[in-house]
């Protein structure tokens, strides 16, 4: 016992440097949770906030992908499980448009009006007709400088119209790919108006030409692009083939229509390559206009599907598809094009109401075989011809009118927005003779 006793004393005395510290750790240890429960409830108040914010704000309903990256929840899903319907995260469309989202930004824009347009949309707003003119002209000066310069020469110093100087004059208008046979009958033209023998100048000359190339436009289809449509959505299909500028003008075509005051949306159905798709959504980012897209790779039918579905959904006022034209030969092309079609008229009857062919002025006679190409499965209504600043061949237009009867409804004549233009023969006439 006695023993027992000495051992519990020499135990109690050498723990007495331990009992001493733990005087010193326990109130720490307290002190410190203390402090990382204050910090763990005010996160969790925070978190709490933003989500009630956005379950009560409607325009935050309408972009389940915004609210999932706030969330960092999965995306709720849509009609499709691959869909993907892309909202940008300020949104700025224009006001006086119809669908859900946008109403949601009418009010928005009665708070900073000019915040909410994109600057693309305000440069179109801004150009007037005669700051377009300059603008088109500067673009069609290198096809206005090549066949003026050159039928200034080819008359220089003659006083006589003969069968020489027609010849030449034929070379030149072919030479600024206006297209064989409608250059036969432009010089025949002349040759009736003007007959051999007859005084002439460059300037008559000229006169002659313009007047003729007023007529071929006049004589065919012609009628101004109709901004508003009864359709809604007026589902719009852009073909043609790879780098003639099918998305750049996809882009500014939204500009065009927001500008317009009528709300757009964009469908990625070039699934060919991720870039293409990305390019449309940089665009659709800029100008704050929705677009539906899926991964690269997928059916470029199924996205149209999903696309036309969406755009019936939302009501909006154009729908426009991109496609792709690289695919590896033609009948693959076109067959593809054939189920974009019949898709998307499943829901959509009447869809696509305008089948837009874009052709690149650079490519010159080229661009006769592709119409004829894309005429063979697609009723097309209507040309974009892309780049006339780049080329002394912008007779292109006046040849593919002539031939097809199909209207050119817009021209490009440089990479922005503001390039892009509903075409009109006169001004054209002007600008290239
Ligand atoms: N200079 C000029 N370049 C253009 C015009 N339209 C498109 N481009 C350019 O042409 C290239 C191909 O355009 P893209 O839209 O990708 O062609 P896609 O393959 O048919 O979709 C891009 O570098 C565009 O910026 C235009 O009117 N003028
Ligand atoms: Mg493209």
């Amino acid at each position: 016992m006695e023993d027992l006793i000495i051992k519990l004393n020499e135990l109690l005395y050498s723990s007495t440097p331990v009992i001493d510290s733990i005087w010193i750790w326990v109130p720490a240890i307290c002190i410190f949770l203390l402090s990382v429960s204050i910090i763990a409830s005010d996160r969790l108040f925070d978190t709490k906030s933003t989500s009630k914010k956005l379950a009560e704000d409607p325009s935050s309903k309408a972009d389940q992908h915004e609210k999932a990256q706030l969330l960092d929840k999965a995306p709720q899903k849509e009609a499709s499980p691959t869909k993907e319907t892309l909202k940008p995260t300020s949104n700025k469309q224009t006001p006086d448009t119809t669908s859900k989202d946008i109403l949601v930004v009418q009010t928005k824009s009665e708070v900073a009006p000019q915040a909410n347009v994109p600057s693309d949309v305000s440069e179109i707003r801004a150009l007037t007709g005669e700051g377009w003119l300059q603008r088109f002209r500067k673009g069609m000066s290198k096809t206005k400088n090549g066949l003026t310069s050159k039928l200034t020469s080819i008359i220089t110093g003659k006083t006589q119209i003969d069968e020489d100087i027609l010849e030449d004059i034929h070379e030149t208008l072919y030479r600024a790919d206006i297209g064989t046979k409608t250059v036969d009958k432009l010089v025949d033209g002349i040759r009736r108006k003007i007959p051999s023998g007859s005084a002439t100048s460059a300037e008559a000359i000229q006169a002659c030409l313009k007047d003729q190339i007023q007529d071929i436009f006049s004589q065919k289809a012609h009628e101004a692009f109709p901004v508003k449509s009864n359709e809604q959505p007026r589902v719009i299909l852009v073909v043609g083939v790879n780098g003639v500028g099918k998305t750049t003008s996809i882009g500014k075509l939204g500009a065009h229509f927001l500008a317009e005051k009528q709300s757009v949306m964009f469908c990625a159905a070039d699934t060919y390559r991720a870039a293409a798709i990305d390019q449309l959504k940089v665009w659709a980012e800029r100008l704050g206009i929705n677009i539906v897209a899926h991964q690269d790779g997928a059916d470029p039918a199924a996205v149209a599907f999903d696309g036309v579905k969406s755009a019936m959904a939302k009501k909006v006022d154009n729908l426009i598809i991109d496609t792709a034209g690289r695919l590896h030969n033609k009948k693959e092309l076109m067959d593809e094009l054939q189920k974009i079609k019949r898709v998307i008229s499943k829901d959509c009857p009447d869809a696509p109401h305008e089948v837009w062919l874009v052709i690149d002025a650079t490519t010159g006679q080229n661009a006769f075989h592709q119409v004829e190409a894309f005429t063979e499965v697609v009723d097309l209504t209507g040309i974009i011809v892309t780049k006339l600043d780049g080329t002394a061949k912008g007779g292109v237009i006046v040849g593919v009118v002539d031939r097809y009867n199909i209207p050119v409804r817009y021209v490009g004549v440089g990479e922005k927005a503001a390039d892009l233009r509903a075409f009109e023969p006169e001004q054209y006439v002007s600008a290239m003779i």
